[in-house]
């Protein structure tokens, strides 16, 4: 079967398009052939994506170029010629020597002069020629030996490869000047009382590890009560440790060293992104991503930084859709891309390609590739351009049409993140990205007007905007709401920090009635507000608690805004409720009914009560020069990120960053 397809050489990340005769010897030729350009020794099959539906991608401006920075670097794909030698569908870039070539010398294969290019062809053929007849023989010698040698001979192959692979993980990434890191350790209270609320969250953290090391271990997440690994299908297939992952920058602000370690180690042996399993983007990137970024950053192990990128790598083909708004999955090995079955008529949702900004704009950062940022920056252009209904941005996008799915709004799921993110590109970027600024602003102000109301009872509650009507209903996700109006108080339009302190604390006081009216003082996942019922949960399916963060999260936030006691009392009164209900030998549990005093547990550990839960409560006790936030900007996943000081760099060079 003929495939069109594109390949990269890891080595030196070079990249062109061809068609090849996939399973064929063709296929290995094509492999040498791309291999030679490149200047890399051969080409292993994770260095070629075979895509059918990424044939648009080899088309792709990003794609042919030698230099990245050099837009004008794309040969033109109107002049190609093909190579006739028994591999006659190969494309070889030809370009007409001083015919328009804005920058000679830069492409690939040909120089400035055409002769120098027909002796590079001719030498071409030959080594291919010449491997074609190695490759022959070589065959016809396999066939005089038994199954057994040539089984043997393969796994010595399969060996050299992994061998080389490990060598080349090692290999540093490019040195970049790191932020000023400031806090990553500390914090220590000055007050008894507080160093042992403090000290009970360090070991709750200890008891949900410890467990998970015991009984889960490389799986995504734990069952505590069966005692056995744990995963849905967000992380796909395969066993990437999501818990090891999101726990690590937990692991080490607690001091907990000897566990950080432990999972250092299993990276480095064991998380491998090449595996033939479908994964969300948005989960990957804010989790694992966000993680090994935080990771990196706080201890400095390069190791780190290589996952984050070799998995970014494998999540750029989900931007292969025709507006370029990412698919919310991806394979991880083939990089076939798909939205989720249930999203309006095959949308993408905002939630989750308007969370990625972040940790792209660090991988930009600390790779020196811009590919990153420019995938990011190409979903705000688009954003920019549509059009929204009363200033709102509906959760769905359709990644084919660009157009919008259902009119349905939300600042909780679906929705969070997004908004969250708008507000945090101007915080990582020194306050200079003033286009996210103004994103942000702007639609803060919409849902001011269409979305957030009081109750009778005078709670402020963020309701849900679902064709033209708004549905008096809040989501635990929301709740993540009141700490972000805080933090982005400051700077806010016509000078309005004051409304939106007052608006954060409002905010925390509703989501802290909605634990306070239950009976194990735990949140429902969402409550409603009609008529009698305030901040309660009516139907038994929202009755759950998955051990969420988003409300100690709000707590933490107006904590460090305000310093009024209560938001420590709360965190305290959620924590112990947690430590009641949730505790089991095995680790801890989400419960499926708040409001009966007898729980049942739902077994599963969610990575990020390691990563967000337990996070936000040990910095609520703890001193604000841990991880002061003029410093750091957390991800949506409690990942700390440090601020970016662009200026210097080559994505200053963005009009929106100045
Ligand atoms: C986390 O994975 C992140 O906070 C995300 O943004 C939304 N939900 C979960 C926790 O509830």
């Amino acid at each position: 079967m003929r495939a069109k397809i594109r390949s990269t050489c890891a080595e030196t990340n070079q990249g062109t398009c061809g068609v090849m005769e996939l399973n064929s010897r063709e296929g290995y030729q094509y492999k040498q052939w791309a291999a030679s350009l490149f200047g890399c020794s051969f080409l292993l099959s994770e260095d070629v994506v075979e895509a059918f539906s990424l044939i648009e991608s080899c088309d792709s401006p990003s794609f042919r170029k030698q230099d990245p920075y050099q837009e004008s670097a794309v040969p033109d794909s109107s002049k190609h010629k093909r190579f006739d030698l028994g591999l006659e569908d190969v494309l070889i870039p030809h370009v007409d020597a001083g015919k328009g070539a804005k920058h000679p010398g830069i492409f690939l294969i040909h120089g400035p002069d055409e002769h120098r290019h027909r002796e590079e062809e001719e030498r071409l053929r030959n080594k291919i020629r010449a491997d074609h007849e190695k490759a022959l023989e070589e065959a016809k010698e396999k066939l005089k030996k038994s199954r057994e040698e040539i089984r043997a001979e393969i796994q010595t192959e399969k060996n050299k490869v992994v061998q080389e692979m490990k060598i080349r993980e090692k290999k540093p990434l490019p040195a970049v000047p790191i932020p000023n890191l400031i806090g990553t350790h500390g914090g220590d209270p000055e007050d008894n009382d507080l160093r042992e609320k403090r000290e009970k969250i360090k070991e709750m953290m200890k008891h949900a590890w410890d467990n998970y090391r015991i009984y889960g271990w490389g799986h995504n997440e734990l069952r505590p009560i069966a005692r056995k690994g744990h995963s849905t299908n967000i992380f796909g297939t395969s066993q990437m440790g999501a818990t090891i992952v999101d726990a690590l920058d937990t692991l080490y602000i607690m001091g907990l060293h000897d566990e950080f370690r432990d999972g250092q180690k299993w990276i480095e042996n064991n998380l491998d992104f090449s595996v033939n399993s479908e994964v969300s983007v948005f989960e990957v990137n804010i989790r694992f991503i966000g993680g090994l970024l935080a990771a990196y950053y706080l201890s400095g192990e390069e190791i780190f930084k290589i996952k984050a990128v070799q998995l970014a790598e494998k999540l750029l083909p989900a931007f292969n859709t025709p507006t370029g708004i990412p698919w919310a999955m991806v394979n991880l090995k083939s990089g076939v891309g798909r939205n989720w079955g249930w999203a309006s008529a095959g949308s993408s949702i905002l939630a989750e390609f308007g969370t990625l900004h972040m940790e792209f704009v660090h991988l930009s950062y600390l790779t020196g590739n811009p590919i990153y940022y420019k995938k990011v920056m190409h979903i705000r252009k688009l954003l920019q351009k549509m059009d929204r209904p009363n200033g709102l941005y509906p959760n769905y996008l359709n990644p084919r049409t660009g157009r919008w799915g259902q009119y349905h709004t939300s600042v909780g799921g679906l929705g969070d993140s997004f908004y969250e993110y708008l507000l945090k590109a101007w915080l990582m970027s020194d306050k200079t990205d003033h286009e996210a600024r103004k994103m942000y602003d702007d639609a803060v102000e919409a849902i001011e007007k269409h979305l957030i109301r009081k109750s009778r009872g005078g709670l402020t509650f963020i309701g849900e905007w679902k064709n033209g009507h708004l549905e008096k209903k809040m989501g635990h996700l929301a709740c993540f709401a009141g700490g972000m109006f805080v933090l982005g108080a400051d700077g806010s339009r016509m000078d309005k920090a004051g409304h939106y302190l007052e608006l954060g604390a409002e905010i925390a006081r509703t989501c802290h009635e909605s634990y306070d009216r239950t009976a194990l003082k735990l949140g429902p996942e969402s409550f409603k507000f009609d008529g009698a019922v305030e901040a309660v949960a009516v139907r038994q399916a929202e009755k759950y608690y998955i051990l969420r963060p988003e409300v100690i999260e709000t707590y933490w936030y107006l904590w460090r805004f305000t310093h009024d006691p209560r938001y420590r009392e709360w965190g305290w009164e959620a924590a112990l409720a947690i430590e009641k209900y949730c505790r089991v030998s095995g680790g801890f549990s989400g419960v499926k009914d708040v409001y009966s005093s007898t729980p049942t547990h739902d077994d599963v550990q969610q990575s990020f009560f390691l990563a967000e839960t337990l996070k936000y409560l040990y910095l609520l006790f703890s001193g604000d020069d841990l991880l002061p936030l003029d410093h750091w900007v957390f991800n949506t996943e409690a990942h700390p990120l440090p601020v970016l000081h662009l200026a210097n760099t080559t994505l200053s060079r963005n009009p929106a960053v100045r």
